[in-house]
């Protein structure tokens, strides 16, 4: 299995998909925005997993070319179920991983493909994904504050299991942190999950940025959230990533 001479093709025979999982309010239940998440069907093994297909792509450079392709679906995407729906406020999150903050080509990127899809900066959400630790930290927080300040939103993803969490948040422009999943999943259950939890929101509040927790799957797991002061989750329990033809039935 040659992935990089593959991937090269796949672009060309239209193997690349996004699905699409909602993100909540989970006062309400309303959708507030749509995380965008990279699919490769290959033509002859069908699924490969991002988790194998990002971490080759970025040491081939051709998480750029990738990356390029995933902004320009996502938002040309969000504005049409924006019209559609008539939800203008409706967001679209987008995993970007360190390696692509450090092309400088990004912030011009992003500019272009907000720009075609006719979408304000605010539409845009880049997640920070960490798969590998930052070659150049300096030049990676130099190009989101750009970013952010054209207006598109700034989250770290996966937050307590990074290499770097909390200098994260200390150097880096951020609006939300995502709380990983491991936290979440016994918060109901366990008391230390739930002091992780609490001291978290906590931070988050005096940093002013929202905090949105990953990977909900019992519904019993809400209300000691909403207790610590989380108002925003994502996760299997309402909803999977899907393909985007299944979205409107979220959206009506
Ligand atoms: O969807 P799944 O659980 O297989 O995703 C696995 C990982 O791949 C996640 O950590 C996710 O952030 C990452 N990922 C998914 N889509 C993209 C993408 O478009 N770009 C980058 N850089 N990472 C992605
Ligand atoms: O690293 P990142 O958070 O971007 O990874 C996103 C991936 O997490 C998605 O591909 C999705 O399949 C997975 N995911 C989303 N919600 C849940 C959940 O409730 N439980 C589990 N186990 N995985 C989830
Ligand atoms: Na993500
Ligand atoms: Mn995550």
């Amino acid at each position: 299995f040659r992935m990089v001479s593959d991937l090269q093709g796949a672009m060309e025979r239209s193997e690349f998909q996004l699905h699409y999982q909602p993100k909540l309010d989970l006062q309400s239940g309303e959708v507030l925005g749509l995380e965008a998440l990279f699919r490769w069907q290959h033509e002859s093994r069908g699924n490969v997993p991002p988790s194998r297909v990002i971490p080759v792509a970025e040491e081939s450079g051709l998480i750029i070319p990738l990356g390029e392709w995933v902004l320009e679906a996502a938002c040309a995407q969000l504005a049409r179920w924006r019209s559609q729906f008539n939800r203008p406020a409706l967001t679209v999150a987008v995993n970007v991983s360190l390696r692509q903050l450090s092309s400088g080509a990004l912030v011009d990127t992003v500019r272009h493909f907000l720009a075609s899809a006719c979408l304000p900066s605010d539409a845009l959400e880049i997640e920070i994904t960490e798969t590998c630790a930052a070659s150049d930290p300096e030049q990676a927080a130099r190009i989101l504050r750009v970013l952010r300040n054209m207006g598109v939103r700034i989250s770290l993803d996966d937050f307590g299991t990074g290499y770097a969490s909390l200098s994260y948040l200390r150097q880096l422009p951020i609006d939300t942190v995502k709380l990983d999943r491991s936290f979440i999943s016994n918060v109901h259950k366990n008391a230390r999950d739930r002091a992780i939890v609490a001291a978290t929101a906590q931070i988050a509040r005096q940093f002013n940025i929202n905090v949105v927790a990953e990977g909900i799957e019992d519904p019993r797991q809400i209300a000691p959230l909403l207790e610590l002061g989380i108002q925003c989750g994502q996760g299997f329990y309402f909803s999977k990533p899907l393909p985007a033809e299944k979205i409107p039935e979220l959206l009506d």
